[in-house]
């Protein structure tokens, strides 16, 4: 296997990566190497075998490496000309659907776009924005700020709203309508308050699947998200997160690991609140409590390739009209292994993203999300006749733990602290209602 997960506090499984990767991790291999992976798992394997470092051995690296790596090579080339194939199918979609009478139509739409489709001004515009909410005041009333001590901005109401969430959102029938509407809400806080203008931009995660550090949003510049996490050379401990289901997934240390340096959200210019939730050792008050400190990166090639172009073709196609496959594809990737493209979105930013509760401190969650929201979008907008539009599926706690009600369209969406429960109904589709907005395809660029 090529993680270790540790069910209900039992021994990890998987062979010798678990007695290896427990040892702690050794620097992370130079970055020569993390555009090779076969490279890469050769090299670390051979650290793992002395004990001086150890990577996860990817799952489907056998026998040869240069073989493996070309026929990746062939995969992802080909899955890159479907995946375009998808977007444009969605797109025509998309077109048809607003262009009758409705209130959402081809002049009233908004586009979102990829973070490196974005004119200067436009990437300006959206990291000022952010730096505003964060520096506005709270609107999170007093009784639950005495409980909260960590919610202090704006920005942070909507952390706290997403770790008081959390048991209820995530892989289940709640959590593809409860993040669109809570990047919805983001998004318009951003506009009504802080003179937000431009497209909100997405981060199209299988861009640079090889390795995420390469994605112009991680180059460090003032017009980034900020870089990598300080290099740590010294030896570092796997992350143990908690995910639904009553799992621990161990994240092995990658090619950061401390505190962003560089760009508008170092730490010198940002700061986190809240948290950690979702792993140890928590904050004050179980991570509610007030915990100033910077974003953490971590960079991390093995997960990023779990959402490569072919994850996301093999998502949208061989799920068909099964929303359950959809939403579990998200979290877990095709053979039952924790590690889908929500996840491993997730999980390549590391380590302030790495906590299920406290994730959207790091601003990249933003853009993550919205390429969750566009994956979504994309198997939606497959089917024109619009019943994928009105599937639900799935339970209302996480996991199904504890075992929870079957969510239909008229079951009510929570966000606390924030705004009005919604019905599914009122947020299964991106061009009716409330939302108006439809993803630009990657590579179209804005001039
Ligand atoms: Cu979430």
């Amino acid at each position: 296997m090529g993680f270790l997960i540790l069910r209900h506090g039992l021994i990890p499984r998987g062979p010798s990566t678990a007695a290896c990767c427990m040892l702690g991790s050794g620097p992370p291999p130079k970055a020569t190497y993390l555009s090779k992976p076969s490279l890469l798992w050769l090299v670390t394997w051979m650290l793992c075998m002395t004990g001086a470092a150890c990577l996860p051995h990817p799952q489907n690296l056998s026998g040869s490496g240069v073989l493996w790596r070309q026929g990746a090579d062939q995969t992802e080339s080909t899955a890159k000309e479907r995946l375009a194939a998808l977007e444009t199918r969605y797109l025509s979609t998309v077109v048809t659907s607003t262009s009758s009478a409705s209130k959402c139509n081809s002049t009233t739409l908004s586009w979102r776009q990829e973070w490196t489709t974005l004119s200067a001004t436009q990437k300006r515009g959206f990291i000022n924005a952010v730096h505003c909410l964060a520096r506005l005041p709270s609107k999170t009333n007093a009784t639950v700020k005495s409980r909260a001590r960590g919610v202090v901005t704006r920005y942070d109401d909507f952390v706290l709203s997403h770790i008081e969430s959390t048991p209820f959102v995530h892989t289940n029938g709640f959590f593809l309508p409860f993040h669109r509407h809570f990047l919805h809400m983001f998004e318009s806080e951003l506009r009504s308050e802080c003179r937000f203008t431009g497209p909100f931009p997405y981060w199209d995660w299988t861009l640079y699947w090889e390795d995420p550090g390469q994605h112009p949003v991680f180059d460090g510049s003032e017009l980034s998200f900020g870089g990598n996490g300080a290099k740590i050379s010294t030896l570092r401990q796997p992350t143990a997160i908690g995910i639904p289901g009553n799992l621990t997934v161990l994240i092995p240390p990658a090619t950061g690991g401390g505190c962003v340096e560089t760009g508008p959200f170092s730490k010198d210019q940002f700061s986190v609140h809240l948290g950690p939730v979702g792993y140890e050792p928590k904050g004050p008050d179980n991570g509610l409590g007030y915990n100033p400190r910077c974003i953490t990166r971590d960079l991390s090639p093995y997960w990023s390739r779990n959402t490569s172009p072919s994850k996301v073709v093999s998502l949208i196609d061989s799920c068909g009209d099964d929303l359950g496959c959809v939403i579990t594809r998200m979290d877990f990737d095709e053979n039952g292994a924790p590690g889908g493209v929500h996840a491993a979105g997730h999980w390549q930013i590391g380590l302030t993203a790495l906590d299920v509760y406290a994730s959207p401190a790091d601003p990249m969650f933003w853009l993550h999300h919205a390429q969750v929201d566009r994956v979504w979008t994309m198997w939606q907008g497959q089917d024109p006749t619009g019943e994928r539009t009105r599937m639900v599926w799935g339970t209302q706690t996480a996991g199904n733990d504890p075992p929870s009600g079957e969510v239909t369209l008229d079951t009510l969406v929570h966000f606390p602290h924030l705004g009005e429960p919604k019905t599914v109904r009122e947020l299964v589709s991106t061009v009716e209602g409330e939302y108006c907005y439809a993803y630009k395809a990657t590579g179209v660029v804005e001039r």
